[in-house]
């Protein structure tokens, strides 16, 4: 199948689940057509079934605002046209829900069906989609993709709540390669990051308000009182130099380091013993999940889709958003004792299989199929029934 992808090439949670989904297709023999405006992040080897479009922006005086969504469009006709792709999988519905709508009417003008698969990611619908300047464009090209996914029930559900719409959202929870994640710890980092043999406590994300990464800090400040241990924030964004702030405020500068953002986030995973993630909102938390596939137990908030994946006492803890006494208490009756600690990191690795790129993949081939078969049932000439 030919298959056109469009996502945000950063490191959020859709550009990276986007770009795994289409890596992950070519292997499997697909050709996948990544339409964005930058070389998506997790995008690194060379494929042979993976080709790269990149959108360019026309900038003229008169455009205080270049007009992207518009740049998008194009390019979609065009890659749609010059490759004879089988259909449009967006990821993230603003703008790219909208931006596939012009192209399939664009290319109908032509004779072509493109069908349009709108994956919903979180922030499109719960922060941004529901804003009053992009809900009636959010809701109208939800409505007319071809198929709606939605990466956890949460956020199916959400959905339905917020938008009217009308049409079925199938759940495709996230997934993660399992294998990838399933790395022996580097003992010379492990010795750079805790010399003293302290546990590890780590928490990666866009370090945006919704993340509450200040609560990490105070976590980590609880828990350091009781366990030796070290905080890696891996990632970066807005809250950050709050974050740094509060760190030098409560004197914790020595035992927490800031990385940045990270492509081999396997090999941090690696060393670590308790992941962080407190969130006010996680349609998902695909974080999360790296971080169990490594074998590494989970301390968060129960927002959202996290308890489709956090299994409360095994994988690890879920509590209110901001209770924070709750969380580091939870963090330190894991960390505390050895084989309390080796138990939670043995469910989090195990729940993570039920996540794996094998068990979930196949879903969405499966949903392409549905519409591979109908355009060729579309296609097909006429039978008479009788023949003259
Ligand atoms: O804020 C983020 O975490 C980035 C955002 C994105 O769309 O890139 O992540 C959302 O999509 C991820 C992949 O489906 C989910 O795992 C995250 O939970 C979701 N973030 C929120 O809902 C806040």
């Amino acid at each position: 199948m030919r298959i056109g992808i469009v996502c945000y090439p950063t490191f959020g949670g859709s550009g990276v689940l986007a770009t795994e989904l289409g890596k992950a297709l070519a292997e499997k023999g697909h050709q996948v057509h990544f339409i964005t405006y930058q070389q998506p992040v997790r995008l690194i080897e060379f494929s042979a079934n993976i080709f790269y479009h990149e959108v360019r922006v026309a900038t003229y005086p008169l455009f205080e605002y270049p007009p992207y969504e518009t740049a998008l469009s194009s390019t979609m006709v065009d890659v749609i046209n010059n490759h004879q792709l089988d259909l449009l999988h967006v990821h993230y519905a603003i703008p790219h829900a909208s931006a596939a709508y012009m192209a399939k009417k664009i290319v109908a003008t032509h004779g072509k069906n493109i069908p349009v698969i709108t994956t919903l990611h979180g922030t499109d619908i719960t922060l941004v989609g529901r804003d009053k300047t992009l809900a009636p464009v959010v809701a109208f090209s939800i409505n007319e993709s071809d198929a709606i996914t939605a990466v956890s029930k949460n956020l199916r559900d959400e959905t339905y709540e917020i938008f009217d719409i009308k049409k079925e959202i199938e759940v495709i929870y996230n997934f993660v390669d399992v294998k990838r994640f399933q790395k022996k710890p580097i003992d010379a980092f492990r010795k750079v990051i805790a010399p003293n043999g302290e546990r590890i406590l780590v928490h990666a994300s866009n370090f945006r308000a919704v993340k509450r990464v200040l609560d990490v800090v105070n976590i980590f400040a609880e828990v350091t009182k009781e366990i030796p241990s070290k905080l890696l924030f891996v990632g970066d964004g807005p809250e950050r130099p709050a974050t740094e702030n509060l760190c030098r405020k409560l004197n914790l500068c020595d035992e927490i380091r800031f990385v940045g953002k990270q492509e081999q986030i396997e090999e941090i995973l690696a060393v670590a013993d308790l992941f962080i993630l407190p969130s006010e909102y996680e349609s998902f938390g695909l974080a999360a999940l790296e971080a169990m596939a490594a074998g590494v137990p989970l301390i968060s908030s129960d927002a959202g889709g996290l308890p489709e994946i956090n299994v409360n006492g095994k994988t690890g803890f879920m509590s209110s958003v901001g209770d924070v006494e709750s969380m580091s208490r939870n963090a330190i009756a894991i960390l505390s004792d050895e084989d309390i600690l080796n138990r939670f990191k043995r469910n989090a690795a195990e729940q993570a299989m039920k996540f794996d790129i094998h068990q979930i993949v196949p879903k969405y081939e499966r949903l392409y199929d549905r519409f591979l078969v109908a355009n060729l049932e579309e296609k097909k000439p006429l039978r008479r029934k009788n023949p003259i």
